[in-house]
């Protein structure tokens, strides 16, 4: 695949410091993970409100639990794909670089991510609501599964209407402010406060730098913009960022 970059991309990709790299659900649908709102998004067929919410979980905790059985089943069956391992693979390049994700997916660590902030939580953790124990037990003996303290166990995962975990978020918004380069991969750019992460980089100087199948409510911030498939895209750029840098 060939792409054109700049020469003013070519200069910042030689010269970073500091890169940050951002994804949400596009860069999993390679790997057969369905997105949220494209043709076979999650959300074109469940909706939000009676899936992922406190007030869904304790209305009908038996149906929130099959849908992230659901979900955790497809997930067990999948790998990463070349846009995980680019991403993985471009870390070695800069001397800071983070990851951050709103995937609850896991397929970034499995691609050999280290330092990863996921942001919205992680789909093969569960979490006591009654004591804040933290497991990875799969496969209960019954449904809702409960907690040894005999809370019930929900998915480790950020809800809507929930805040996100504050250090993570904090950290997220502090490398945004001041990282050289921001990638944004694979997401439509609605759910907040993550979709604030790539204006604020903008607005204190990053080079803003869009890989998504389409333009997105983000694509106006950036500087560049690619949109076709990130698992055929980013080899290319890691390729390119190599050669200049290797
Ligand atoms: C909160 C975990 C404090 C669970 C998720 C301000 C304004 C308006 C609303 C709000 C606001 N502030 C807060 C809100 C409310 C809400 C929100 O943003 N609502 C949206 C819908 C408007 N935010 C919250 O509730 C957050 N909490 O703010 O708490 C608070 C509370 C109340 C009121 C105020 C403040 C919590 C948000 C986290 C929710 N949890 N996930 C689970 O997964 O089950 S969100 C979930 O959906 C994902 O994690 C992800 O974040 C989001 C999906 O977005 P994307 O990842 O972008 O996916 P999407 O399908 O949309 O797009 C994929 C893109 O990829 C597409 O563009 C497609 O073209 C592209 N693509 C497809 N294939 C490829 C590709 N690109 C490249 N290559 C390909 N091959």
């Amino acid at each position: 695949m060939k792409i054109d970059i700049p020469q003013r991309f070519l200069e910042i990709l030689k010269n970073a410091g500091s890169v940050v790299v951002s994804t949400g659900a596009g860069v999993s649908a390679e790997s057969g993970v369905p997105t949220f709102r494209g043709e076979d998004g999650l959300w074109k067929k469940f909706r939000p409100e009676e899936l992922a919410t406190v007030e869904a979980f304790q209305r009908n905790p038996q149906l929130v639990w099959e849908w992230y059985q659901y979900r955790r089943d497809i997930i067990k069956k999948i790998k990463p794909n070349p846009g995980h391992y680019a991403i993985a693979d471009m870390a070695k390049y800069f001397d800071k670089f983070q990851l951050i994700t709103q995937n609850v997916d896991v397929l970034h660590r499995q691609a050999g991510s280290t330092d990863v902030i996921e942001l919205h939580g992680n789909i093969r953790r569960n979490k006591c609501i009654k004591c804040g124990k933290i497991n990875y037990d799969e496969g209960f003996a019954q449904f809702p599964p409960l907690c040894g303290c005999g809370g019930r166990l929900r998915p480790d995962v950020v809800w809507f209407g929930e805040m996100l975990p504050e250090d993570d978020l904090e950290k997220a918004f502090d490398v945004s402010r001041s990282c050289d380069l921001f990638f944004s991969v694979g997401t439509s750019g609605i759910v907040q406060p993550a979709a604030s992460l790539p204006p604020t980089a903008r607005q204190n100087g990053a080079f803003v730098v869009e890989i998504n199948l389409e333009p997105t409510e983000l694509t106006f911030v950036t500087n560049e913009h690619y949109h076709g498939k990130s698992g055929e895209i980013l080899p290319v750029i890691v390729e390119k960022i190599k050669q200049l840098r290797g």
